[in-house]
């Protein structure tokens, strides 16, 4: 077993070099969380190009917004989901890494100017910040490309019917119809004379954020092979823990600070945003998450107890603090 063990209270307490497949026999989510974001971050720093040569810039900036931060919460989804079926490791984590290049390329874009115009992002400069607005756009656009070129290499996937199925679900998920979609819901929401109400602010919450979260389990059940019913199962789970996600997200902006959250906090009710929290309130929105919660759980129910690592993830979506 790769776990190690503390040297300090004899607990299971290291979770360096453990292996995809081995997340699931997690001593805790937080070690298996762990896991996942070491094996993430390796996978990325590998498929990174290094910075070299005088586009040098542009690939140092690719590497700054996605190696060293974040939850690495989709790789989870997609080592875990994978893992469930046993399937094969340097698949799973280069699905990971993909799905990661994706959701860091969202967020250096998010944060341009244009976008949310931040300056903070995993308690750092942001990229436009770091780099330059240029820079910041292009390494946006390199990652969104290498994720699908990852996808596509036979290294992936022995089985093309296999990779062009992640590429379709990543594609689909990230595009109009899902991540970007959602994002220009949100500019609308805010260029618009009315405020959006509820079913308008969940559609774009399950397009904005949702639709990467539940693709990072549908393509752990690509990888794994998995019929339709697990398949089914994996959906529903991880659209309830999306939607669950982003109204903890919206609980954060109000209740979070900036220091935990990495990030500036406060500025959806700064910018009279129409959120789950503003039209629920904060006690509802928190009661409709943890419904949401409960509902994720029970979608896992055919995988028996080898799914727990995923069920208590549900609730560390909502009671996170970052
Ligand atoms: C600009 C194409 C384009 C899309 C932007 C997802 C998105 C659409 C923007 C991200 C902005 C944002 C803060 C959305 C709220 C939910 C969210 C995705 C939060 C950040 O995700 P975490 O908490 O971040 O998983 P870490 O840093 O842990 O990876």
């Amino acid at each position: 077993m790769d776990w190690q063990t503390s040297p300090h209270d004899g607990r299971a307490g290291s979770a360096s070099r453990v292996t995809a497949g081995a997340l699931l026999e997690a001593p805790s989510l937080s070690l298996a969380m762990q896991a996942a974001a070491e094996l993430t971050e390796n996978t990325l720093d590998q498929l990174l190009p290094p910075p070299s040569g005088p586009e040098g810039k542009l690939y140092d900036a690719m590497r700054y917004a996605s190696l060293g931060g974040g939850k690495r919460l989709r790789p989870f989804l997609v080592l875990a989901s994978a893992a469930l079926f046993t399937a094969e490791e340097t698949g799973s984590r280069r699905a990971a890494a993909a799905i990661e290049m994706i959701h860091c390329y969202s967020l250096i874009h998010d944060d341009l100017p244009c976008m949310d115009d931040d300056d903070l992002r995993r308690g750092r400069p942001t990229a436009h910040k770091a780099f330059d607005e240029a820079s910041a756009v292009l390494a946006g656009d390199a990652l969104l490309t290498l994720a699908f070129e990852v996808l596509a290499a036979p290294e992936t996937d022995a089985d093309p019917a296999i990779r062009a199925a992640l590429v379709a679900e990543l594609a689909r998920a990230a595009g109009a119809r899902g991540m970007v979609g959602g994002q220009a819901l949100d500019l609308a929401a805010e260029s618009g004379n009315e405020p959006f109400a509820l079913p308008e602010v969940t559609r774009l919450q399950q397009w904005k954020t949702g639709a990467l979260i539940a693709a990072a389990c549908q393509m752990g059940a690509i990888l794994g092979r998995a019929d339709d019913p697990l398949r089914r199962a994996l959906e529903a789970y991880g659209q309830d823990l999306g939607l669950a996600f982003q109204i903890a997200d919206d609980l954060l902006d109000v209740e979070g600070e900036t220091a935990t959250v990495g990030k500036a906090v406060g500025k959806d009710a700064a910018q009279g945003k129409a959120t789950f929290v503003s039209l629920l309130g904060v006690e509802e929105a928190r009661r409709k998450a943890n419904a949401l919660v409960g509902e994720a759980e029970r979608h896992l129910a055919p995988f028996g107890a080898r799914a727990r690592m995923l069920g208590e993830l549900a609730a560390f979506v909502v009671y996170r603090r970052s």
